[in-house]
């Protein structure tokens, strides 16, 4: 452990609607990615701190004061936060960059999108519909209610920190529960700069708890622990499958949401300069740190050569830089680990027969030095059986295999125990639309790439997760369904009587 140094900012834990240390007293350097300088202080929250956010969550679920709060008014603080969010997107968006060193650009268009999540559920809070269901039965009245399901554990990844809190949280708030956050301990500022805003928008104490620390310890306590209802898990496979076992000791449902291998895939007829943009970002935006990322790259065979061609041209002219200057497109790896993955990763292609065409190291400029940068990557010549073919990179490093048919593309791009995501080039209807029903993924994109929307659910096939996320599929995923039977007879006959 390291001792607090005061040029460093100092933060504390959110429980209970006040701003605490850990238990321990122990806290630890949140890094920056760019400079490799620690620049943040934040509590190691361990078990005592996870049953203090669990208790003040579980009460804040009973009390009158949330649980009898009308519908309307929990939409009216969803609506008062997300103004406050809108005010201060600015400062979240840099407070992001500076922990996980993706680009300013990026982490403010993701600040600025908050706000849409929490006004969209504002509105839905008081749209919560039950059912009236006819039964054979006439004399009995028969509805359902939605009501929470609880308390609400939500672990969040360092690429994105806020975009996918946001994901689960507000949906989770609109629909009555209360909520205890553990954010990653590469990137907890700014989830606690956001619980400033939970505050001042007004949401009764207890609702809304933010524990920071390591993933064993105060993830695992989390998940473990008795009082949390259900628990949302944004992360690595690996991860994920330890959190499903650790929250069957107490049969809690977990909503996973997982990695991801998402073919990109394009058709002879694809407009090409639309597909090479697209595919551009769908691997190198956020340094490939994506979920979503679009790391499979199918080319049909008679465009292969001349797309990998435009894809290099463009790759080469990619600016690494700052991740806060506006002007770089493209900033470090969050982590040393990452880095590491990433080299890993490249070493094993090339081990493997995959030709290298573009990057495979770090950058050599000197100003890159300091920082955890890579460079975007290409690999041609990739077989679907190469590790680089089957294995989340999460990073800048793109795999290209040909295809020659429809058919033959449907299989290759499915055999892979992910599905998170697709995207298709083509200006042929049909076969758009074949394909899309053809893939095994949650979310297929035709002629665009890494779009979501709170509008819009999200969610993984086969090992990228189960459960969804945002539109009103999210509202199920939050609410428990109680069937209520009514007889509306005068008389309960007796039992024995023969009828
Ligand atoms: O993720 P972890 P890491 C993938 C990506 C990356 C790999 C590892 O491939 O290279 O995961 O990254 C908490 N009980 N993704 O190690 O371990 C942890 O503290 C409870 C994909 O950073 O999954 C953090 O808050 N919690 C991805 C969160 O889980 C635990 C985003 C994620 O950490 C825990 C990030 C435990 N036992 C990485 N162990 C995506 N789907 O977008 C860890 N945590």
């Amino acid at each position: 452990m390291t001792a607090v140094s005061t040029e460093l900012t100092t933060y504390q834990m959110f429980i209970n609607g006040e701003w605490v240390d850990a238990a321990s007293g122990q806290s630890f350097e949140s890094l920056n990615p760019y400079t490799g300088q620690a620049w943040a202080m934040i509590p190691d929250g361990q078990e005592q701190d996870v049953d203090r956010a669990v208790d003040a969550a579980r009460q804040a679920l009973d009390h009158p004061d949330w649980k009898r709060m009308p519908p309307m008014q929990r939409g009216h603080l969803l609506r008062r936060f997300a103004d406050l969010l809108q005010e201060h997107a600015e400062h979240l968006g840099h407070v992001e960059t500076r922990d996980n060193g993706k680009l300013i650009r990026e982490m403010l268009g993701q600040a600025r999108a908050l706000p849409s999540y929490y006004y969209y559920y504002a509105g839905l809070a008081d749209k919560i519909l039950g059912d009236t269901i006819p039964l054979e039965n006439t004399s009995v009245f028969n509805y359902t209610l939605r009501e929470p399901v609880g308390v609400v554990g939500i672990i969040t990844p360092w690429n994105s920190p806020l975009l996918i809190l946001s994901f689960s949280l507000a949906a989770a708030l609109a629909t009555g529960n209360t909520v205890v956050v553990k954010p990653s301990e590469h990137t907890s500022a700014s989830t606690l700069e956001f619980a400033k805003l939970v505050q001042e928008a007004g949401f009764p104490p207890g609702v809304f708890n933010v524990v920071t620390g390591f993933g064993k310890m105060a993830g695992g306590a989390l998940v473990r622990h008795p009082g949390v209802n259900k628990i949302v898990f944004t992360g690595g496979a690996e991860t994920g499958k330890v959190i499903a076992q650790l929250a069957a000791s107490h049969i809690t449902p977990v909503l996973l949401e997982l990695g991801g291998k998402s073919p990109n895939i394009i058709f002879d007829d694809a407009t090409m300069p639309n597909a090479v943009n697209g595919c551009i970002a769908g691997i190198f935006a956020a340094s490939g740190q994506t979920c979503i990322a679009g790391s499979r790259l199918f080319l049909h065979a008679k465009v292969h050569d001349a797309f990998v061609e435009r894809l290099v041209e463009r790759t080469k002219r990619i600016k690494l830089g700052d991740p806060s200057s506006m002007a770089s497109e493209m900033g470090p790896m969050a982590t040393t680990d990452q880095l590491h993955k990433v080299q890993g990763f490249v070493d094993g292609a090339i081990n493997d027969g995959a030709e290298l065409v573009y990057g495979g190291k770090r950058p050599d400029a000197p100003e890159l030095r300091q920082g955890w940068f890579f460079m975007p990557t290409i690999f041609d010549g990739v077989r679907n059986d190469m590790d680089l073919a089957q294995e989340e990179v999460f990073g800048p490093v793109l795999g290209v295999l040909k295809f020659h048919d429809e058919e033959e593309l449907i299989a290759l791009a499915n055999q892979t125990r992910y599905g998170l995501a697709a995207g298709i080039w083509t200006n042929d209807i049909k076969r758009a639309h074949r394909v899309a029903r053809d893939l095994k993924a949650g979310t297929v994109w035709i002629n665009t790439y890494r779009a979501v929307s709170y509008a819009s659910p999200f969610g993984g096939y086969k090992q990228s997760g189960y459960g969804r996320e945002m539109g009103l599929e999210a509202i199920r995923e939050f609410t428990q369904v109680k069937s209520v039977w009514v007889d509306l007879a005068d008389t309960v006959p007796d039992p024995f009587a023969l009828r």
